[in-house]
């Protein structure tokens, strides 16, 4: 692991690959190349992409990275498809679209998509993206569809959530939903070119305005993401701005704090349920009970004091 590790923070794209593959698959020593790994991150600066089907995220983020480029900044990209079975399948369009950049060494594109791990989707994304960090990435992308709750859980890892929004998708709202307001770092007013822009923006300044802010007030930038992009200048000013802001603030070093703490959880509680659904599943009395159970609560709380009873034996031992 250390080897693969020492790899990838060489640069080695398909040490990465392979790297993210394992996590992905739920490696029998994925922890052990995570640990190696976060010793060698870089810092790079993880950006969160969210917006509905059709917001023009993939668009964005092509033209976005061309910028990048020209200042020749390190970029991976990974998109995150929670309905596609096959790692790769929603990209294919995309592929075509950056055909520019799949060829570029300094661009990492990768596309992530559950495989049945128990840890799922969301982790195993916050996984890849740290094993990107230890390659030397300037910018580490993550787009992702719609804003549901797995979407959400996946931004509480991005230092800067940008939010994509467009005129007259009733995109709008989203916003009002739980949750949206308190990671939005950003607000991208795509498809600019289109009526209803005027009305949008005014939209959602009245509600930023009710909603508040605690230290950071969510920026908005307007975006046309077509064959004459524009506002990509301001986009990259704005994220920028923020990353100073979670440097220079107390705020980024909480926020920091706050995602290493829930992951010590995640963790934890990723292991923790392997292990009673591995034991029971291997279990063949316990797997009948389960197979008719009536009472699941009874179930569920005699387990525990067993299962808790047998861990306290083990370290007594
Ligand atoms: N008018 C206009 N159309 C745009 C703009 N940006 C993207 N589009 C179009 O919107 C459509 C969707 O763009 P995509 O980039 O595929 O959007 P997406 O959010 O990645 O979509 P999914 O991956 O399906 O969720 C395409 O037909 C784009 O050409 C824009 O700024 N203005
Ligand atoms: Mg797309």
């Amino acid at each position: 692991m250390d080897q693969l590790a020492t790899r990838i923070e060489n640069q080695d794209q398909r040490a990465l690959a392979r790297a993210i593959t394992m996590i992905e698959n739920d490696h029998p020593h994925k922890l052990s190349l995570l640990s190696e790994l976060n010793k060698r991150k870089k810092g790079a600066h993880y950006i969160g992409i969210t917006g509905s089907p059709g917001a023009g995220k993939s668009s964005l983020v092509d033209h976005f990275m061309t910028r990048l480029r020209q200042q020749n900044k390190k970029i991976a990209v990974i998109a995150v498809d929670p309905t596609s079975p096959f790692s790769g399948g929603a990209l294919l369009g995309d592929r075509v679209r950056m055909h520019k950049h799949f060829t570029d060494e300094d661009v990492f594109i990768r596309s992530m998509a559950t495989r049945g791990s128990l840890g799922g989707l969301a982790r195993a994304t916050k996984d890849a993206i740290r094993a990107c960090d230890a390659y030397g990435f300037d910018y580490i992308l993550v787009e992702t569809v719609g804003v549901g709750q797995s979407e959400l859980d996946i931004m509480k890892v991005a230092d800067s959530t940008a939010v994509i929004l467009t005129p007259n998708s009733g995109d709008i709202l989203q916003v009002f939903k739980a949750g949206i307001m308190e990671i939005a770092d950003l607000f991208i007013l795509n498809k600019a070119d289109l009526p209803g822009i005027r009305k949008l923006k005014n939209q959602l300044k009245d509600l930023i305005h009710i909603a508040g802010h605690n230290g950071f007030e969510p920026m908005i930038v307007e975006t046309i993401s077509q064959s004459k992009p524009t506002g990509f200048e301001e986009l990259h000013d704005a994220l920028n701005q923020h990353w100073q802001y979670l440097k220079q603030s107390e705020a980024g070093i909480k926020k920091r704090k706050e995602q290493l703490r829930h992951e010590v959880y995640e963790l934890m509680q990723e292991a923790l349920y392997k292990d009673l659904y591995n034991t029971i599943e291997q279990t063949p009395h316990m797997k009948e009970k389960l197979d008719q159970v009536e009472d699941p609560y009874h179930l569920a709380e005699r387990w525990l004091d067993e299962w808790r009873g047998l861990k306290k034996g083990d370290s007594d031992g």
